[in-house]
């Protein structure tokens, strides 16, 4: 039986569970697991400056290409670091390999460098939890972590090597090198279901569907399911894209009091809503704001999702490309609704006359920066966000067709996202643009690691939104309050920064710049060079979910709670 290191046994198994990278920082308890990384031509190990990026890079790497992503951190406060990262990957369900690492097990010492209790810090953020006892257990659980992490709703799925394990040997009989195959959710829906399901369809005058990040899966079946039906698509914030934006049928991320009015009034004239992948959560629904069309069929790979937030008519768990599989044969064809499809149209044509209406020339309009970057990098570009005003910019102005190409933390809503996730996207997609949209508050959190893209030579473009503010707290306090404590930035020299780290820093003061901005954003990306663009942004149009959610919010509170809000609101107006 051959004798491997533990570093050598955890590197094969990143390698045959397919993880092209990790992120993290090494310490005296995993360096000899570093050292056994540096040997591997499959797992690329990536240094970063905060473990709290680690995680939101490894994320990333999963959302941008579907591929499982690794943080590698010491423990303790290594783990800690990277927790903000991981909690946001299990709200979003996002599979992740924590590959953490333990005190020495074998001294029966106590008061440890780094001693905590790990795997019970992590218990609430993630599926499952390891501490294997052997270096031959190791490889195993490491895989079976993969697998977890992947199958079924996906999420964080913690490892914890105990530091004794990496320095010494162990007999092992590992099996010869594989690459793993993709974990598919392959849960299948009863059939009595999908007939069900299908009555219900048959038997409304129209239908809407609403897809979240759970009905990736099931790809352009979507569009064949959406046609079949011609009925109108909504999507969540987390599943922009995963039906075509672009297409004729496409309503809005959204349909209730945080969307437009003609995203709200189709939506109004359904009488059956098809919900695949997707939890109803609050940042979805912008305060729960909004009513689905009766009766609702909710498909989803979680049993605890279905009917958690809004009672399902019929509640189907499968895999969202199953359900749709199966119930494809089952619809008749309907034919296209020109009248239908004219309204949508005609609604997206006025949110954006809109918008270009609004603004003023001496700032940059989120609208028409938007615009150029979808029209310049085109439909491979991946677009990602930051906890702020800047998502929901971003959500209502692209048009995306495809998943994985908007990547935002939306139920954890960590800031710093944007940088981090911009950096993992890109190693894992290096042929696709990248661009990170980041609030100028959540840039002062991960903005850093802008000095790993330089370092490694990742490409990506970091448009800092610069307002001043904490926009999205601001708004709302400036609207509900009449003051803003504590949501006005102190100032900073972004160009300083920037060239702190190695990093070339544009700026963008006015619409009128922004197709030379872009210009030479590219002519730095180029040269494989990461490039920061500061932007003079215009936030004075709110978005429609800002406005949705101040009114479903107060719209739900007691009428007495509700007048004195906006008593103290107009008061405070008058009086300051
Ligand atoms: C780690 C963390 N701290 C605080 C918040 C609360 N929060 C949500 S959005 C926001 C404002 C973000 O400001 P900025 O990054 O400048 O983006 P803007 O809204 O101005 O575009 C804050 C403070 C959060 N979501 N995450
Ligand atoms: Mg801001």
């Amino acid at each position: 039986m051959p004798s491997l290191t533990g570093a050598q046994i955890v590197v094969r198994a990143l390698e045959d569970a397919g993880v092209p990278l990790t992120f993290g920082i090494p310490g005296t308890h995993n360096i000899e697991l570093y050292d056994a990384l540096a040997l591997s031509d499959r797992v690329r190990p990536v240094l970063v400056t905060d473990e709290q990026s680690a995680s939101f890079m490894a994320d990333a790497v999963w959302r941008a290409s579907g591929r499982l992503g690794c943080v590698n951190v010491v423990p303790g406060a290594g783990l800690t670091h990277a927790m903000s990262g991981i909690a946001e990957a299990f709200m979003d369900n996002v599979p992740l390999l924590v590959l953490g690492c333990g005190i020495r097990r074998d001294t029966g010492m106590a008061f440890q460098l780094h001693d905590v209790d790990q795997l019970a810090m992590v218990a609430p953020i993630t599926k499952a939890r390891f501490r294997p006892e052997t270096g031959r257990s190791a490889y195993a659980e490491i895989l079976e972590a993969c697998r977890i992490a992947q199958q079924g709703p996906p999420g964080p799925v913690m490892v914890e090597i105990p530091a004794n394990l990496y320095l010494f040997k162990h007999e092992v009989d590992l099996p010869p090198g594989t690459s793993e195959a993709a974990h598919a959710n392959v849960a299948a829906p009863p059939d009595e279901a999908v007939v069900r399901a299908a009555e219900l369809l048959a038997a409304a005058k129209r239908p809407l569907i609403y897809v979240g990040l759970g009905a990736a899966g099931a790809g352009s079946s979507l569009v064949e399911l959406a046609e079949r039906l011609e009925a109108p698509v909504a999507s969540t914030i987390q599943g922009k894209g995963v039906f075509p934006e672009s297409h004729p049928l496409s309503l809005w991320p959204g349909f209730g009091d945080a969307a437009p009015s003609f995203a709200r009034s189709v939506a109004h004239d359904c009488d059956v809503t098809l919900a695949i992948g997707c939890r109803f959560g609050e940042v979805a629904t912008a305060s729960y704001g909004l009513e689905p069309p009766s009766p609702l069929i909710h498909v989803d790979i979680s049993p605890e999702a279905i009917g958690r937030n809004y009672p399902a008519a019929l509640g189907i768990v499968s895999d969202a490309a199953a359900f749709v599989r199966a119930l494809l044969p089952r619809l008749p064809r309907c034919a296209p609704d020109d009248k239908l499809r004219a309204r949508i149209s005609a609604g997206h044509a006025e949110v954006v006359a809109d918008r270009h209406a609004h603004g003023d020339a001496s700032r940059v309009s989120p609208a028409r920066l938007l615009e150029a970057l979808q029209q310049h990098f085109g439909g491979d570009a991946i677009f990602t966000s930051d906890s702020g005003n800047g998502t929901f910019i971003a959500m209502e102005c692209l048009r995306l067709d495809g998943a994985g190409k908007f990547l935002a933390p939306v139920d954890y809503s960590c800031m710093g996202y944007s940088v981090p996730a911009a950096i993992g996207a890109k190693l894992a997609r290096p042929e696709a643009p990248v661009i990170a949209l980041a609030g100028d508050g959540a840039f002062l959190m991960t903005g850093l690691e802008l000095l790993t893209a330089a370092h490694e030579g990742i490409a990506v473009a970091v448009f800092v939104l610069r307002d001043r503010e904490l926009a999205q707290i601001a708004q709302f306090q400036d609207v509900a309050l009449n003051r803003k404590t504590c949501s006005e930035l102190p100032d900073y020299d972004l160009s300083a920064i920037c060239r702190g780290v190695g990093v070339e820093c544009l700026t963008l003061e006015r619409n009128a710049d922004v197709a030379d901005a872009i210009a030479s954003v590219v002519r730095v990306m180029a040269l494989g060079k990461p490039v920061v663009v500061d932007v003079a942004i215009d936030y004075s149009q709110k978005t429609y979910f800002t406005q949705g959610v101040v009114k479903t919010n107060l719209r739900r509170l007691p009428w007495r709670d509700r007048l004195r809000f906006v008593g103290r609101a107009i008061g405070r107006r008058i009086v300051g």
